[in-house]
């Protein structure tokens, strides 16, 4: 137990854990049982992985990221009473057009993929990474319940991947990160901040990060929804390099400043997690592993993250928030080299 409170949010006593292996070296370890979902959870999945879990009414809801058996990349609703044995429809989400403007053809499902959920006041809003005219951006909508979802206004103009939001507004203003991408598999790739007063205007964009050496050199793209702490936001990340057999996907972690968070404070120069894992190595897409969501437990300082495994299966990880601060400090990149 944590003597402070660093995690500023609600305490989370049910959150799925397992104590770190004694010969563990790393920061992150990964839960024993891995994959939590596998790819035939559903008989209409072809793989399932890259998806965004959330606490809701006592247990846990999600969104999750499952192509077909066409290969078409759909997202699914789904529930779980203790985060690690789930159901999931089997059925794709039919968004309901929020808005005077349904007839239009932005609520046209092309197809959705990479979900993140995030609580903020009084609903649980989803941003996907959207198909409009057959161009990626960023889909937004929303639930109550994960049983009826209302689709918004996308939140850019093609193509963009990785719309992250902040769980609460910033400055009087709702926030969100962006990877703005290609129409292909994207060799390049930064984040960016953007703040709207409505969740359908998005505007005031700003640079936070781009590409490093190393595990990070070709792209980056926010993860998990941040985490708000005494030391700043918390923010896991996906970095790709290129090896000669195609894109490496790994997780490292930064801080960003609470009040302005496209301001840096800290990045790992190393990765907190690696594709090494089986299930992170073999698959539809080898030797990646892409985190979508966290839990958090406020009181402990636990924190579970979710992320897809070679883009086939849903994985699980473990952390603890003081010892992820403390190793993002210490194996930070320079500060004159940090964004
Ligand atoms: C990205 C996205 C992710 C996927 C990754 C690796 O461009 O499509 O969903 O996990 O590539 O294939």
């Amino acid at each position: 137990m944590s003597t402070k409170q660093t995690i500023l949010g609600p305490a989370l006593p049910n959150i799925p854990w397992e104590d770190k292996p004694k010969d563990c070296v790393d920061v992150i370890w990964r839960y024993s049982q891995n994959p939590v979902i596998q790819r035939d959870l559903i008989p209409s999945s072809n793989s399932i992985f890259n998806s965004a879990v959330v606490p809701f009414e006592g247990a846990f809801a999600g969104v999750f990221r499952c192509d077909d058996k066409r290969r078409y990349m759909q997202i699914h609703s789904g529930k779980s009473k203790d985060g690690l044995s789930w159901e999931l429809t089997n059925e794709r989400i039919q968004f309901i057009p929020d808005g005077d403007r349904s007839d239009d053809d932005v609520f046209n499902w092309e197809y959705g993929y990479d979900p993140r959920v995030c609580w903020i006041e009084d609903r649980y809003y989803v941003t996907w990474c959207n198909g409009y005219h057959g161009q990626p951006t960023i889909g937004v909508g929303y639930t109550y319940d994960f049983e009826t979802f209302y689709q918004m206004e996308n939140a850019y103009l093609p193509h963009n991947r990785n719309g992250v939001m902040f769980p609460r507004k910033i400055n009087g203003k709702f926030a969100m990160l962006s990877r703005p991408s290609d129409n292909g598999h994207t060799p390049f790739g930064d984040i960016y901040y953007s703040e709207s007063p409505d969740m359908i205007h998005w505007g005031r964009h700003r640079f936070v990060m781009g590409t490093k050496g190393g595990w990070q050199s070709t792209k980056v793209g926010a993860g998990p929804i941040p985490i708000e702490t005494t030391e700043g936001w918390l923010l896991i990340y996906h970095g790709v390099l290129t090896s000669c057999n195609g894109f490496v996907y790994s997780m490292g972690a930064a801080l960003l400043d609470i009040d302005q968070p496209w301001k840096l404070l800290y990045r790992t120069e190393p990765y907190i997690l690696h594709p090494k894992a089986i299930y992170e190595n073999v698959g539809d897409v080898p030797n990646v592993a892409f985190p979508c969501a966290t839990l958090a437990d406020a009181e402990t300082g636990r924190i579970a993250i979710y992320y897809g495994g070679a883009d086939t299966v849903t994985a699980l990880a473990f952390t603890q928030v003081d010892a992820l601060i403390a190793f993002i400090k210490e194996n930070s990149l320079p500060q004159d080299n940090l964004a």
